[in-house]
């Protein structure tokens, strides 16, 4: 049973849950074993329930059972020579999701959890952030299972390049055009840039997003992720009549997501008091140096406990889920899928959170995000809070088209524009549909809403 059996519950609710619950079913029945997928269909459609008690037409163009399944699914061999002079294989993957919008759009994960589950979890949320963003661009995502972790430089080449040799043929600045991730920055992105360019005998600088730039990358798509994120917490702040001046945050993570984040939100008043990798996270009181932290983990690409070396008055616990055990007003997760669980989520209530923001996609489970919901804590979901990375992709996408390049102020200023207009559309959504103030509910009607409008216009493809 998809939704929690309700009292008193309308006909034309029920109607619309059983119906949805059919849907569900089918989809778990077909691909029983895509947990992060079925999780990832799960909540979008238990948001959606009040827009198919409102609206017949979704239902009459069968638009649940189309847009749950991708457009197209690439498996593909990606084999690569190490630096023993030994094959290695890794599988790589392209979900293709959904064109209505526009090309296909979103990045490329190169983590050994990767899988065709994780793939079409990120793919089709992406989807409806994507939507969220008001700009022309489809949803897709992509990666392997292959581990950057302890690999030379070489190394990363001889993959990054056999990765794009396959998957060259199913790419284009008008037909899909991926980006970084987990473990694909921007020299992941050069290297496949490089490849592509080579194999399809031609230039064509928009194929690729956070690229360098010197080759077309956008000011600002660094930080992009990040800052809206940031951006879009002080919309929220706002409605609770507060700004980031005195408030405490912690943000799990150290890569490009959460670095960038805790920067912004330093440079508005806030104090970063923990922040994480893999292996465990940091702690200080009095606040962290993201000077320090910048320097371990993006000029050295080293582990965050080394922080404690330069700063012994910080703590560092070998246990990286422990994180959300620190009291914080704010809390962005900004490192990977369901990294809060319900117990983290009570965790942080207890110790009196006032907003939650997805910076990753998918860090809280289902019951991590209900226990927020249900304790009136501001829960700002992914596909709108870490919406400024994508929409950021799509800026460098317009400038690679007219082929000039505008200031780190421009980009930065449309990114601002971009976040707040999410976050008033996903309110307006959670008013219209009788949900205020849930912005999980408001966030996936408002995307889902544009992409299937424009689907039945494109008819039955
Ligand atoms: P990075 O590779 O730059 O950094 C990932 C960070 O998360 C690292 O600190 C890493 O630690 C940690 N991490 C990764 N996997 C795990 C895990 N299984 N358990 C604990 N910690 C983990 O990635 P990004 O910052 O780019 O991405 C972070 C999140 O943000 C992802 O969910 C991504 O999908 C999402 N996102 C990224 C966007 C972008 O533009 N880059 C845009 C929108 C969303 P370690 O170094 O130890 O591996
Ligand atoms: O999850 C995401 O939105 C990203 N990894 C960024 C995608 C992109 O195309 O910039």
């Amino acid at each position: 049973m998809m939704v929690k059996t309700e009292k008193n519950v309308s006909k034309e609710k029920q109607a619309a849950i059983d119906y949805m619950n059919d849907i569900y079913e089918a989809v778990k029945e077909r691909d029983p074993h895509e947990t992060e997928f079925l999780q990832a269909t799960k909540m979008l459609f238990d948001s959606l329930i009040p827009v198919f008690v409102k609206n017949r037409t979704y239902k009459d163009h069968n638009i649940l059972e189309r847009i749950i399944e991708p457009e197209r699914v690439i498996s593909f061999r990606v084999p690569w020579i190490d630096d023993e002079g030994v094959v290695q294989v890794n599988r790589g993957y392209r979900v293709q999701f959904n064109s209505a919008l526009g090309p296909y759009k979103g990045g490329i994960r190169f983590h050994p959890s990767v899988d065709l589950s994780v793939i079409k979890f990120l793919g089709l949320t992406q989807i409806f952030k994507n939507s969220l963003t008001g700009q022309p661009i489809g949803g897709g995502k992509g990666g392997a299972d292959f581990d950057p972790k302890g690999k030379s430089d070489n190394e990363i080449m001889r993959f990054c390049q056999s990765f794009m040799t396959e998957l060259y043929r199913y790419i284009g600045p008008d037909t899909d055009v991926p980006a970084g991730d987990i473990g694909v920055g921007k020299r992941e992105v050069g290297y496949m840039f490089g490849q592509y360019k080579r194999l399809q005998g031609a230039y064509q600088a928009g194929v690729l997003t956070g690229k360098g730039l010197n080759y077309g990358g956008s000011l600002g798509r660094t930080e992009a992720t990040g800052y809206g994120t940031i951006y879009f917490v002080e919309e929220m702040l706002k409605d609770l009549r507060m700004d980031f001046h005195n408030l405490n945050l912690i943000a799990s993570g150290s890569g490009n997501v959460a670095i960038h984040a805790m920067d912004k939100a330093i440079k508005l008043g806030a104090k970063v008091v923990a922040c994480s990798d893999s292996n465990g996270f940091i702690y200080d009181k009095n606040g962290l140096s993201l000077q320090t932290i910048q320097r371990i983990k993006v000029d050295e690409g080293g582990r965050i406990k080394e922080y404690i070396d330069f700063h012994p008055e910080a703590e560092y616990f070998d246990d990286c889920s422990e994180i959300w055990s620190v009291p914080c007003d704010i809390a962005i997760p900004c490192a990977t899928q369901n990294e809060i669980d319900e117990a983290s989520a009570k965790t942080l209530v207890q110790n009196g959170v006032k907003v939650v923001a997805e910076g990753a996609n998918m860090p809280c489970t289902m019951d991590a995000i209900n226990t927020f919901i249900e304790n009136d804590i501001l829960f700002g979901p992914a596909q709108a809070v870490n919406a400024g990375g994508v929409a950021c992709s799509a800026l460098e996408m317009a400038q690679n088209s007219a082929r000039l390049n505008w200031t780190f102020e421009q980009v930065d200023e449309e990114i601002k524009k971009i976040m707040k207009n999410i976050y008033r559309n996903c309110k307006r959504a959670s008013n219209k549909y009788g949900s205020p103030g849930n912005l999980v509910v408001g966030a996936n009607i408002a995307g889902f809403t544009k992409v299937a409008d424009t689907m039945i216009e494109q008819g039955a493809i």
